[in-house]
């Protein structure tokens, strides 16, 4: 019987001390949390024992001892995570899913300052980025304690931050270039992300975005250019038309409220559900046809069955029919493209109702695809999250 992972990718791009590591450790212990574990009877575990180990310690030392993680400047490593499923009675399918692997790719924030120090970290550096290419999503964090500090003239540090990342980049893309033609897979959606939100505890995402808009049009306009050399198709491809608050912890002086995050339960909703919606928005209005249609949908099923697990584990208002760790087998029970696509076309009432219907009817894979559908609705009524209308 063939054993499979279902894999979910989202890529992380921040200057040095923007936020990446400790956002990636509350993540990592909202997962962890007893509560979590309890309701979903899903143990979720690194795969490197090493850097779970070291995550989960961050996340401690910031709940318990009020202690931000020491700084670890690089590792270029993704961040890989497991939940395995556990395989109750029969096995009816043949492919059956054992686990869910999340990973998350973290772009070494110095990596934007620093030229390589020669061609083997070159190397490393494309490798890294070769690797990210299979996340739907890219989030490129703008620091808001950076914001706070030029405040009234925060140009100064948008337009340097957008300088920076394209600069890092460009090399990469040329390279890229040089021995591919466009590429079919790539990460279609750029949002941007205010991380350390709770430095600004009243800005409204629609602020933010004014901010980004009004101080740094042509900077993000030369990143959309450099990054629309390298994906085929540019009418599928969205660089700052998405925008997030983020804050891993409320940090005050003396104090550490993990509780207090914001959007770091969205994160995954935004890596999964998020892209699947405009990826078939874009398909309908445009038209395209051959390889674009297929990566966009092609793992539409596959999604799905992502999305029961993560659920779950990250959805603090979840209701489900039933824990998580028992669904291994209807995961398998792939869901067809069309209905995903009626799923994930929902919106407003209907997607409730649709959402009440399948908690009713046991019917997992709705609930949990309109569950993420309807956690990225009520983040835009709180002005946490704006989406694109293209
Ligand atoms: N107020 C506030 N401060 C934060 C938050 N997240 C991180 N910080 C602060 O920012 C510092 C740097 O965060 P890191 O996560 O280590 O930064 P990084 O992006 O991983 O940096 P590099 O590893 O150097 O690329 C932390 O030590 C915290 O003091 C947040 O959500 N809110
Ligand atoms: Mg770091």
């Amino acid at each position: 019987m063939a054993k499979r992972v279902l894999e979910q990718h989202i890529a992380v791009f921040g200057e040095s001390g923007s936020g990446k590591s400790v956002l990636i450790s509350s993540f990592y212990g909202l997962m962890r949390e007893k509560r979590t574990l309890d309701r979903t009877r899903l143990d979720v575990v690194a795969d490197d024992a090493g850097q779970g180990g070291r995550l989960y310690s961050n996340y401690l030392g910031m709940k318990q001892e009020n202690r931000a993680p020491e700084a670890n400047r690089f590792s270029a490593i993704p961040y890989s995570f497991t939940a395995r499923l556990e395989h109750r009675g029969e096995r009816k399918t043949a492919v059956d899913y054992d686990g869910i692997r999340l990973i998350w790719h973290d772009y070494p924030g110095e990596w934007f300052h620093e030229s390589p120090s020669g061609p083997e970290e070159e190397r490393r550096r494309a490798d890294t980025f070769r690797s990210l290419l299979a996340s739907d999503v890219a989030m490129v964090l703008i620091d808001a304690e950076e914001l706070v500090r030029n405040a009234g003239h925060e140009e100064r540090y948008l337009k340097l931050l957008f300088t920076n990342v394209r600069n890092g980049l460009l090399p990469i893309v040329d390279d890229l270039l040089e021995d591919s033609k466009p590429l079919a897979r790539f990460p279609r959606i750029w949002m941007f992300a205010l991380s350390k939100c709770d430095v600004l505890p009243d800005l409204k995402v629609q602020e933010f975005q004014d901010l980004v808009v009004l101080k740094t049009a042509h900077e993000v306009d030369q990143l959309r250019q450099m990054l629309g050399r390298i994906v085929l198709d540019k009418d599928a491809f969205a660089v700052g038309e998405d925008f997030v608050l983020l804050s891993s912890a409320k940090f005050s002086p003396g104090a550490i409220e993990v509780s207090q995050r914001v959007g770091v339960d969205l994160i995954m909703p935004i890596a999964s559900v998020f892209p699947l919606r405009r990826f078939m928005r874009w398909a309908e209005a445009r038209n395209f046809r051959g390889k674009v249609v297929e990566v966009l949908f092609g793992r539409a099923s596959a999604a799905a069955g992502v999305v029961a697990v993560l659920v779950g584990l990250v959805s603090r208002a979840a209701r489900l029919p039933g824990p998580v760790g028992a669904i291994a087998v209807l995961i398998s029970s792939v869901l067809s493209k069309e209905a995903i696509e009626k799923i994930v076309k929902l919106a407003g009432g209907k997607l409730r109702e649709a959402n009440e219907d399948a908690l009713e009817k046991g019917d997992y894979l709705r609930a949990a695809l309109t569950q993420f559908g309807i956690d990225l609705e009520d983040a835009e009524a709180q002005n946490i999250l704006l989406r694109s209308r293209r």
